[in-house]
């Protein structure tokens, strides 16, 4: 055993959390990208002279390790053939629709599985370089299932958490997977193992028992070498403050009313944001509301609806299709029911700024959060900590992991139910003022009592109790 580290706080992840900046001058720097995980691990990373495993975005990039102002930075490279079969494979068309409950077909290749190991491999290698001796990792998501157990054969003085922020699927479906075994021995290779829904910790409980030599003993799972592993739920959250300061902002808030204005001032906005993914049920949002239409339950004046798509894993076959369904159904709904100047679904394919994205959020009376099956689904929480004046009406299916924490205040749906859904949006709309305030409440009480920092805390100190 060797420890040639000096962090003793290590995080594990597909991504690095930068983007390369080219200036003018032709020098490349790093800028920390927006997420909420970074921002909410920044102080753990401050404190303990921590390190960031992961890859850069880019093929065959593999940058000396540097450092920002909060950690040292270790690119793990991939090549474009990696990319292709582990992150967009196996990654991408394998788990991903495997673990959100098969919505497309998942695919079952085994040059997909090879590279996925070796690239889990890789990065396990480079964790256990960077880690001090009895350093803590905390590895994350499902492109690096594997990363526990090979981090803790090559170092088992180690203290390894790993969280899943997809769902963790139930045995019909998991059971398909021809390396079921393996996935679930590399997990078991953690201290602790976090899941966003209780639901998703009784799987995993259920099919470690099954598919290896595991067996559950109170709230812990003993393997079959003897070494206790914990699986808990920690529902993950967003940085309220940054949210609510961006909420708060008179020119958010200005452009909020221009937003309103320029949609035609209808007396409602329904506003949809989501990565552009199969498991977010914009189609099945788009059908409500184009019936509503044709059945006059209301006209293009009464309400238009937003949909915001972000370009999401656009090499990946299913995502083009998806893409090309979702633009014709936006094309049909505004053809039979938009007049000129007044479309009825404004559709914009884009990334946007976190100020851009609050302000639609401001603008939203009914925000419409649908998807078939969900981690968490963070746009829910933004859109309850974006309403500091206590208006609008959050519409939330089901199978997201926030209806969990939310199904009290939130209209929840099942989004497979057309009909459920279509009469959902219209009590949405016309909820009275005291009732969305009341319930906007509660929402917001819950969501800003637990911020991504209180996750964070939570899940670090257990991981320390382990
Ligand atoms: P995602 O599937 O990406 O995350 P979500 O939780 O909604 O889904 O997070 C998306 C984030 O991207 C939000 O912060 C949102 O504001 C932002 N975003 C969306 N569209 C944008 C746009 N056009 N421009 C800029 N920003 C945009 C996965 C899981 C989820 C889980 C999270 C965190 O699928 O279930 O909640 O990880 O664990």
């Amino acid at each position: 055993m060797s420890t040639t580290g000096t962090s003793s706080f290590v995080v594990v992840a597909n991504r690095l959390p930068v983007d390369r900046v080219v200036t003018p001058g032709g020098e490349t720097t790093w800028r920390r990208s927006p997420g909420g995980l970074v921002t909410a691990l920044a102080p753990v990373m401050r404190a303990y002279d921590g390190a960031w495993v992961g890859w850069t975005g880019s093929p065959d990039d593999a940058p000396e390790p540097f450092s920002t102002a909060d950690m040292d930075l270790r690119a793990v490279p991939l090549s474009a053939e990696e990319i292709t079969l582990y992150y967009e494979g196996f990654s991408n068309a394998t788990l991903w629709p495997l673990y959100h409950d098969v919505i497309v077909p998942p695919e079952y290749h085994r040059e997909w599985w090879d590279a996925y190991r070796q690239v889990n491999e890789r990065f396990a290698a480079a964790a256990a370089e960077v880690a001090d001796e009895n350093a803590v990792v905390f590895v994350q998501d499902y492109q690096l299932q594997l990363v526990p157990q090979i981090l803790r054969s090559m170092r088992p003085d180690l203290k390894i958490g790993f969280f899943l922020h997809i769902p963790f699927p139930p045995q019909e479906l998991f059971a398909q997977l021809p390396w079921r075994r393996q996935i679930l021995e590399g997990l078991l290779g953690a201290d602790l193992i976090g899941f966003q829904r209780d639901g998703a910790v009784g799987n995993f409980e259920s099919l470690a028992e099954l598919f290896t030599g595991a067996s559950a003993v109170g709230d812990t799972l003993v393997t079959d070498d003897g070494r206790s592993v914990r699986a808990r739920a920690f529902p993950i959250s967003i940085q309220v403050d940054e949210v609510a300061r961006l909420a708060e902002d008179p020119e958010v808030q200005a452009r909020a009313a221009t937003i309103r204005e320029e949609v035609g001032s209808p007396r409602h906005i329904m506003l949809g944001v989501d990565r552009l993914d199969y498991t977010k049920g914009i189609g099945h949002r788009l059908k409500a509301f184009g019936e509503l239409l044709r059945d006059r339950e209301v006209t293009p004046e009464d309400a238009v609806f937003l949909q915001v798509a972000t370009p999401s894993r656009e090499r990946v076959e299913a995502y083009q299709t998806l893409r090309d369904e979702v633009e014709l159904q936006v094309g049909r709904i505004n053809g039979d029911y938009g007049r000129i100047g007044t479309p009825a679904v404004h559709y914009l394919y884009s990334s946007y700024e976190r100020a851009e994205l609050v302000a639609l959020l401001r603008a939203a009376d009914v925000m419409v959060v649908t998807p078939l099956r969900d981690g968490m689904n963070l746009v829910a929480k933004e859109y309850v900590t974006a309403r500091t004046d206590l208006r609008g009406a959050l519409v939330l299916s089901e199978f997201a992991g926030a209806a969990d924490e939310m199904g009290t205040g939130a209209f929840l749906v099942n989004p497979h139910d057309i009909d459920g859904l279509r009469r959902t949006m219209m009590a949405a709309m016309r909820v009275d003022d005291a009732e969305a305030e009341q319930r906007m409440k509660l929402l917001r009480d819950h969501v800003i009592s637990h911020d991504i920092d209180r996750w964070a805390h939570d899940f670090l100190a257990a991981l320390r109790a382990v």
